[in-house]
């Protein structure tokens, strides 16, 4: 117990934000906090906290409300995202819900079209029913979708799974300029807080999946939610601790850990989804390679501009229809075929009738999800075996099974 008494435990921490790496190995993890000095911080799993006398505690009273371990993680991710506060949910879909909590009955919520198809089923299958005035926009033409009871701008960039590039500074500038009450969200799961930094852009809130590569392991469900604004920040620890979608000890950890690679995971991520993308591009069973690191993606500018590089997320098109695609997918020895993205081992994934099955056939046609698009999250293994896994199951896909 005495060993795991955490000396500081305030949520107002100012970001160091001296170097990324050192910061995502030191914030939060700081042997003083400890009577132990344990270097690695503990894991907390007490659901209680001892506390003086009424209204009188050390920090902590009920896990719910605050954790030690969960304080740690809190603290680091804050840090990473140059934010003041960050709050840990227990899912990306869980930081979503804890965050549209903020608006009441009747506000409008603009969302970007073609986001993740959790997230567009969440806002127009439960939030619109709860009695949000949900719509869904092309960005590019901002102005003429904002409404007079527009209270919050959703953003996801890049887009899942089209890898659309939002210009985040744009957007929060004309929506601030309209109303400056708007609370601006920004998705970071595929950019991470390594390669882009929503707040320092004018975004109000950036929010993620940990999920993905924050965590970077694919063995934690987590979702994360920084912010600088102080008002806003009171309401969603309000929320977080009375919703109640709170990550487990042993996931804050995790994730905690996680993090202290992201810097190298991340610019390994976009080194062989460089070279994957570069090969399908020049691969004539190939028709379109979506990669915003190149040149030929719509937004390449516009992403070196806002990011400083790009995850492991390539969509393309196979040549062909639906069964050159699942024998594609079916053929993969290396890359495993599963939902899901951001781990150290290679995902491919089928949009259409996977993550984004939830999404209305006509929206998916506008969008481009169709059958012959395929998402690829590049992993961490050598490029080569990456690269010759590819090749091999277009090779497959060439005489596709015919189901
Ligand atoms: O799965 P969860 O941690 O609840 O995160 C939801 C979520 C939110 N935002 C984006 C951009 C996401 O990609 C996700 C989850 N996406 C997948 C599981 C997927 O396969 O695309």
């Amino acid at each position: 117990m005495a060993s795991q008494r955490q000396k500081d435990s305030s949520a107002g921490y100012q970001p160091v934000f001296k170097s990324f790496a050192t910061d995502a190995i030191h914030v939060g993890s700081e042997p003083e906090q400890w009577n132990s000095m344990a270097v690695v911080p503990p894991i907390s799993l007490s659901t209680t906290f001892k506390q003086h006398g009424p209204g009188k505690h050390a920090g902590f009273e009920y896990s719910r409300c605050g954790n030690p371990t969960r304080n740690c993680l809190e603290r680091a991710v804050a840090a990473l995202d140059g934010a003041q506060y960050c709050l840990a949910l227990s899912s990306g879909m869980a930081a979503s819900l804890t965050i549209t909590h903020l608006l009441k009955s009747g506000d409008g919520i603009l969302c970007m079209n073609g986001v993740y198809g959790g997230t567009h089923e969440y806002f127009s299958k439960i939030a619109a029913e709860f009695g949000l005035d949900v719509s869904f926009a092309d960005l590019t033409k901002i102005k003429a979708a904002l409404k007079p009871n527009t209270k919050m701008l959703w953003i996801e960039t890049p887009s899942n799974p089209t890898l659309n590039v939002v210009d985040i500074k744009g957007c929060a500038d004309i929506v601030h300029k309209h109303n400056k009450d708007i609370i601006v969200v920004v998705d970071n799961t595929f950019m991470s807080a390594y390669f882009q930094r929503p707040l320092a852009l004018g975004a109000d809130i950036c929010m993620c999946s940990a999920s993905k590569y924050m965590n970077g392991h694919s063995d934690v469900l987590m979702g994360l939610i920084s912010l600088n604004r102080d008002d806003i920040y009171e309401r969603l620890k309000f929320l977080q601790s009375a919703l109640g979608a709170v990550p487990s000890p042993f996931d804050c950890y995790m994730c905690h850990r996680g993090l202290k690679t992201l810097h190298v995971r991340m610019k390994q991520h976009f080194k062989n989804a460089m070279a994957a993308a570069q090969f399908l591009e020049a691969d004539p069973r190939v028709d379109r390679v979506i990669f915003p690191g190149l040149p030929s993606h719509p937004q390449h500018e516009l992403m070196k501009r806002q990011c400083t590089g790009c995850p492991g997320m390539i969509s393309f098109y196979i040549k062909g229809k639906l069964e050159h695609a699942s024998t594609f997918l079916s053929s993969l020895k290396l890359i495993t075929f599963g939902d899901s993205l951001g781990g150290v081992e290679s995902l491919a994934e089928h949009p259409a009738s996977m993550s984004h099955v939830s999404v209305p056939e006509n929206e998916k046609k506008e969008l481009g999800i169709s059958d012959t698009l395929i998402r690829l999250s590049v992993g961490l293994e050598d490029e080569e075996n990456i690269i010759a896994d590819l090749d091999q199951a277009l090779r497959a896909a060439e005489d596709p099974i015919e189901k």
